[in-house]
């Protein structure tokens, strides 16, 4: 068991978008989870920072950029400010949302690259790689797409296979075609770089064997990977877009996207703090945790610790917490095929940036894949968030303002001590699943917390109550009060600006965002203006979102 009393800071990250593409719901699963986590954090009252950014360098980046007829610099502003737009609206909120294009990331790149070299974990080698003579090019990475080697997916990159995870060199690919035409690539020889992994494994071996904690295939995939042997891994590419690699003879060729990619996570804290940022990076009382969606878990747990252990100044990942896949209605979700719904559609529905975020925290795929249905959608919010939170908060609410404007005397009877022990129990739970990145878990337990807040305010029959024992009346309100801000407490990582909203209404004037899970109700607190806070989603609109995105219109 975690519990984050024993960490003084923590580093959050959440894995780097793309700039080719605004996300997906799926690609947001990571970043909504390490959103909540790392407000869970803050409100804990823990020193931490939340870090993320655009992910620029490669040649999806340069495909795009030509597609559009900008230069691959204007092109990947343009995606960043629009990515953190959207991101923003779903009310995800960074300390720094950075771009590794930026001269900090390019510097300590070649840093880190150069005491690897001293390292002697650096090696030269020719390789035989994809060259189209259509398009005048090599053809590194999604320039080029084959059938995978391992698995006999159809769709490999030439860096890796979407369907195995499995690591590709692009001349590995059977029946390759060149991305751009289409054509069959030509073989050619060139001069190139390779991180030595045989040197890192027996290191990496040690440090993941003493992660005991971490789960899943965080830890399994790169424990089977290492026995199985790693091989050397090219780090350069023939691009003129990315960080300039600074070694003679290699002018013309840039670094591997995914050597200069994490380390943005150390740039964008620079860029943030750009003093004492070294102690989030340095000092071993920091704790570092990325959030990752899992075909991210090879570069995260071999690539990137390998990069760290340039130098015995960097710490290495302290947790890394990776998901499955979301999928849309049975499918993958595909901008070329407009099938699925993406971060730049969810405005568009009229569908509260809150309902999406508890929809998406209440169907986490944590453990396995989920599969996103618009029906479903339709009958969690309703039946859960409405029916079962936002009914208990508004009746509450309403019902207290109108009969007495302020939060009554707390007078607890055995039964009311008995009902509020249970919910303590659920509380602890909750506590212990934010902590273990469980956080569906955790959603669960307010669920819970909720329900019986829901039986109890329907067994004492407060409405009842008023009329024949008032000051009963008061002390059941008392406790519904209570219930209630400990539900926009508990539900505040998950929904920020409705729990916002619900402590307005509950009359206290500081910041729900602070000051840990414990409140201080006072009696004659004046309570605000109690509204709805979450409204239901109607079959016709659910039916209508599930032609529009299915692709077939
Ligand atoms: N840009 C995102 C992906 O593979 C990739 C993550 C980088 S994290 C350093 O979808
Ligand atoms: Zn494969």
């Amino acid at each position: 068991m975690i519990a984050i009393a024993e960490f003084k800071r923590t580093l959050v990250t959440s894995a780097l978008p793309y700039v080719n593409n605004v996300p997906h719901l799926g690609n947001i699963v990571c970043t909504l989870r390490s959103d909540i986590y790392s407000r869970y954090l803050k409100l804990q009252g823990k020193e931490t920072l939340f870090i993320c950014g655009t992910d620029e360098s490669g040649t999806r980046t340069e495909i795009e950029a030509q597609k559009r007829k900008l230069t691959p610099d204007k092109y990947c502003k343009v995606m960043h400010d629009t990515i953190l737009k959207k991101f923003n609206w779903l009310e995800i909120e960074f300390d720094n949302f950075g771009r590794t294009s930026s001269e900090t990331n390019k510097r300590l790149t070649q840093e880190i690259f150069s005491d690897l070299e001293k390292k002697g974990w650096i090696i030269e080698k020719e390789i035989t790689l994809l060259y189209c003579a259509h398009d005048d090019r090599y053809l590194p990475d999604s320039y080029v797409e084959g059938t995978c080697p391992f698995c006999g997916f159809e769709g490999a990159k030439g860096d890796q296979c979407d369907n195995c995870s499995k690591f590709l060199e692009p001349a590995e690919l059977k029946n390759p075609r060149c991305k751009l035409c289409g054509k069959t690539p030509e073989v050619r020889k060139d001069m190139h770089l390779f991180l030595d992994l045989t040197k890192a494994a027996p290191y990496l071996k040690k440090w993941i064997e003493s992660k005991k904690e971490w789960k899943g295939i965080s830890r399994n995939l790169p424990l089977a990977w290492i026995k199985e042997g790693l091989e050397p891994r090219c780090i350069s590419r023939n691009l003129k877009w990315g960080t300039k690699i600074p070694k003679k003879g290699y002018e013309d060729k840039v670094f591997y996207v995914w050597f200069d990619a994490p380390i943005g996570y150390i740039a964008f804290t620079e860029e943030l703090l750009q003093k004492d940022w070294e102690k989030w990076w340095q000092s071993k009382d920091t704790r570092i945790v990325h959030f990752l969606g899992k075909d991210n878990v090879p570069f995260h747990t071999i690539i990137w610790p390998a990069e760290l252990m340039s130098n015995s100044k960097w710490n290495l990942p302290d947790y890394i917490s990776s998901n499955e896949y979301l999928n849309y209605e049975g499918e993958q979700f595909s901008k070329s095929r407009n099938v699925g719904i993406f971060t730049s559609d969810l405005e568009k529905t009229g569908i509260e940036p809150s309902i999406w975020r508890f929809y998406m925290s209440a169907t986490l795929p944590e453990h396995k894949d989920y599969d996103f249905d618009w029906q479903d959608l339709m009958d969690k919010t309703n039946n859960e968030l409405v029916a079962n939170i936002g009914n208990f908060l508004f009746r509450t609410l309403s019902f207290s303002k109108k009969n007495f404007g302020e939060v009554p005397s707390e007078k607890l009877s055995a039964d009311d001590k008995k009902s509020l022990e249970s919910v303590e129990k659920l509380k602890g739970r909750y506590i212990d699943n934010m902590e273990n990145f469980n956080l569906k878990e955790a959603l669960k337990n307010v669920l819970e917390i909720s329900n019986l807040a829901n039986q109890y305010f329907q067994k004492n029959e407060p409405w009842v109550l008023v009329k024949t024992d008032k000051e009963r009346c008061g002390a059941v309100i008392n406790v519904c009060l209570g219930l209630s801000s400990l539900l926009g407490k508990l539900l505040y990582p998950f929904l920020p600006s409705s729990s916002e909203r619900l402590w307005k209404q509950l009359g206290f004037t500081d910041d729900i965002s602070k000051g840990g899970l414990d409140f201080a109700l006072k009696s004659g607190q004046k309570l605000g203006e109690p509204k709805i806070l979450f409204t239901k989603i109607e079959k016709d609109d659910a039916e209508k979102f599930k032609i529009e995105f299915s692709g077939k219109r």
